[in-house]
């Protein structure tokens, strides 16, 4: 492959609900680019792009997969992304190294749940968008339909290019009102017969080509004038009007494709190779420093490195943008994220798990290489001089996580190291050994994505698993203040033991006052705070710790065991042993024991005083409650409310968008286990939802009441 310039190069993402046929139409995209000879198809599992084992398993995409077509003296890099939610990674780090999004529609469905998720993702990033509205072939299409919803959604910024003369079995041309012809396929695609538009179609043509010339000149002063002087727009006109309204995000242009077929597949091609702007002609990536870096190919070298994935019988492959400057084989670069030095051994233009070498890449280009020692996913790799660092790729918070475990205790480290290299290739992937909750917990985004790991760790390296419910980190509190003393004492042979320590616990907030007078008992106890000491806890919330004693009831030197004694029932709460936080404690009184007294006597002394206290002072439990925001057609809202309210969700509002309604409630995460399967059966896949920790709340009392007999039951199991 030749080396091309910046502004030869083209880079597109390939997105769209799952299903909608983006697969098919890459395969059908490499095969008129003639780097493949023949056209696979999903359901044989021999297409270039879902390759990965669990694809062909599965039979949907799960990872995004580069590949590069040359067509007309440009150089077209595409990234197949997978549709569905739970592999949205994929989308993202896609998403941020290419500048134009396609997006696929399938036109038995017309707008999805899954293309309005992905749209919000092209609005984030302020990417061009075309439609491509595919299977028109099938008996279910409504390519009618499909525009009004596209309307519905993004009114007069969708502009179609093409209209279908029918859909169907009998699907086998457009006419297109760019070009003002019609296109016709012979039954097995390819390259079309070019027709002049037959007369009963003139007058629809004529609608849209003037539809498509006011919407081009409207993008642009000059074409506007152009415009209304000569009442039209050359095609060269209208190109420069679409291509500035596809930056502007002014316009939405709408093609038309059967993938299955390959038919209008080298139109579209075209379209690209010819409209949708270089890369020289989008926003600058900007640096974590603000240099924004203008993709020059005698600029300083840099290379940003967005996807990693590891193959059987090569290792890892490290997928790379080149932001700026050019990248030769046999370069020496430097990670600006790790410091290590790195020799691009080899230089790859991709097709899938198909590497093309090539001896030099520029700025702008997508490529991969391989054998890096130590380069991971969003790391940045520099030529000399160059010290540029980027990080703009942010990932959706996880909202499914289960717990994890080998069958085999002997393969958890092995167990570790596979879900580390998983999460290398998939970044929404979090892997988190919980010493908390005595499990490892993985968290992704859906059952889906979940399963498909199983499959992986099972299939790929042969390691059973298990998953089973996460526990949940509860927390626990008091809600008045207590009074408790315990007397610890030893004295029965060898070294005595004798410490007795009396305290007050009160419920800690913000900017409380200073401790002053309690009564408990209709005793009154005055509090003279000699030293306040304050911990942050590593679990949230503080622990304030005073020291009141007076008369040297107890010597100084004891305090830090009693606090010691008590961090570790705060680390272990008296309820359900779940983490205690935001308790003010305040040691008024105590004994010691000239002889046996020691840090141990009082540690043990602070600790049962503590629980004592804590179990007089309205425990309670707290429960991490989040924000979810779920994304519903409006026909599914009854279900999925009533189904919410059966997780003791509290709504919290609700906005209609165009046939969506957008619901916000505060759901507690115990009752979030399951939500992204049933929200899927209720809704049939049509909605889908992200969840984003909140805050801490108290457990209603029937639930509290239920936590501590199972705490209770386990204590005496052991
Ligand atoms: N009839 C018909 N079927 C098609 C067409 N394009 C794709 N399909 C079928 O639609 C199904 C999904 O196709 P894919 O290419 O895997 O869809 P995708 O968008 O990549 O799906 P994800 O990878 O899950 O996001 C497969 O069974 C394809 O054969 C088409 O133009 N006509
Ligand atoms: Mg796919």
């Amino acid at each position: 492959m030749k080396v091309y310039q910046t502004n030869e190069i083209k880079n597109i993402s390939i997105l769209g609900s799952s299903g909608s046929g983006k697969t098919t139409l890459a395969e059908a995209m490499l095969y008129e680019g003639g780097v493949i000879k023949r056209r696979g198809n999903v359901e044989s599992g021999n297409t270039v792009s879902d390759y990965f084992p669990v694809e062909k398993e599965y039979g949907y995409s799960v990872f995004s997969t580069v590949f590069s077509v040359e067509w007309q003296g440009r150089k077209l890099n595409f990234i197949d992304c997978p549709g569905s939610d739970d592999f949205i990674g994929g989308a993202v780090s896609a998403l941020n190294v290419t500048d134009t999004a396609l997006m696929v529609l399938n036109a038995q469905y017309g707008v999805e749940v899954g293309t309005i998720n992905q749209f919000r993702y092209t609005e984030q990033f302020h990417k061009p968008v075309i439609f491509v509205v595919n299977q028109l072939d099938n008996d279910k299409a409504d390519y009618d339909g499909t525009i009004a919803q596209l309307r519905d959604q993004w009114g007069s910024k969708i502009v179609p290019i093409q209209y279908p003369v029918s859909t169907g079995a009998s699907f086998n041309a457009v006419v297109d009102v760019l070009k003002m012809k019609m296109y016709r396929w012979k039954p097995e695609g390819g390259v079309p017969d070019v027709l002049e538009i037959p007369a009963e179609e003139m007058d629809k043509a004529m609608e849209l080509h003037k539809a498509l010339v006011e919407a081009a000149a409207e993008n642009d002063d000059v074409l506007m004038e152009k415009f209304f002087e000569e009442g039209t727009l050359s095609e060269d006109d209208m190109r420069a009007g679409i291509r500035a309204g596809l930056v502007t995000r002014g316009m939405f242009p709408v093609f038309c494709v059967c993938a299955g077929r390959d038919m209008c597949v080298r139109r579209t091609l075209e379209f690209l190779g010819n409209v949708v702007p270089c890369t020289d002609k989008m926003p600058r990536p900007v640096t974590t420093t603000g240099i924004e870096v203008t993709p020059e190919s005698d600029g300083s070298t840099s290379l940003f490195f967005f996807k990693t994935t590891v193959e059987p019988h090569i290792g890892q492959v490290s997928y790379f943008k080149v932001i700026s400057g050019k990248v030769k084989e046999g370069d020496d670069l430097v990670n600006a994220d790790r410091g290590s030095k790195e020799r691009i051994a080899q230089l790859f233009s991709v097709a899938g798990q198909t590497r093309n070498a090539v001896t030099e890449m520029v700025a702008g280009d997508i490529g991969a290489t391989v054998k890096l020692k130590d380069v991971r996913r969003g790391n940045t790799l520099n030529g000399k001089g160059c010290d540029y660092r980027f990080d703009f790729i942010k990932y959706p918070d996880p909202k499914y996580r289960r717990a994890i475990k080998p069958q085999n205790e002997a393969d958890a480290e092995k167990m570790m190291e596979i879900l580390m290299r998983m999460r290398e290739e998939d970044p929404t992937w979090v892997i988190e050994q919980s010493k908390e909750l005595k499990q490892t917990i993985v968290s992704g985004q859906g059952e889906f994505h979940l399963r498909t790991l199983k499959w992986r760790i099972e299939n790929n390296d042969k390691l059973p698993i298990e998953f089973f419910e996460p526990k949940i980190p509860y927390r626990e509190t008091i809600t008045k203040a207590a009074r408790a003393d315990y007397r610890h004492k030893k004295q029965s042979g060898g070294a005595g033991q004798f410490g007795e320590v009396h305290l007050i616990i009160e419920p800690y907030y913000e900017g409380m006052p200073a401790p002053d007078t309690y009564r408990f008992g209709g005793q009154e106890y005055k509090i003279s705070v000699r030293d306040t000491q304050t911990v942050e806890l590593e679990w949230g919330g503080k622990l304030v710790f005073v020291n009141s004693i007076v008369g040297g009831a107890i010597d100084a030197r004891f305090l830090p065991a009693i606090l010691k004694g008590i961090m570790g029932r705060m680390e272990q709460g008296p309820l359900t042993g779940s983490y205690a936080r935001d308790v003010r404690i305040i040691v008024y009184d105590g004994k010691m024991h000239p002889v046996d007294s020691n840090e141990i006597s009082f540690m043990l002394a602070g600790r049962n005083a503590f629980s004592t206290a804590f179990k007089e002072a309205g425990p309670k439990i707290l429960e991490p409650v989040y924000d979810v925001e779920v994304s519903v057609p409006s026909d599914y809202l009854g279900d999925v409310m009533s189904d919410l309210q059966g997780r003791r969700a509290l709504i919290m509002g609700m906005n209609s968008e165009k046939g969506y309604e957008k619901l916000l409630a505060k759901v507690p995460l115990k009752e979030m286990s399951t939500y992204s399967t049933s929200l899927s059966s209720i809704t049939g896949g049509r909605a889908s939802f992200t969840m984003k920790f909140a805050s801490y709340e108290l457990v209603p009392s029937d639930v509290q009441e239920k936590l501590l007999k199972a705490y209770e039951a386990t204590q005496s199991e052991d």
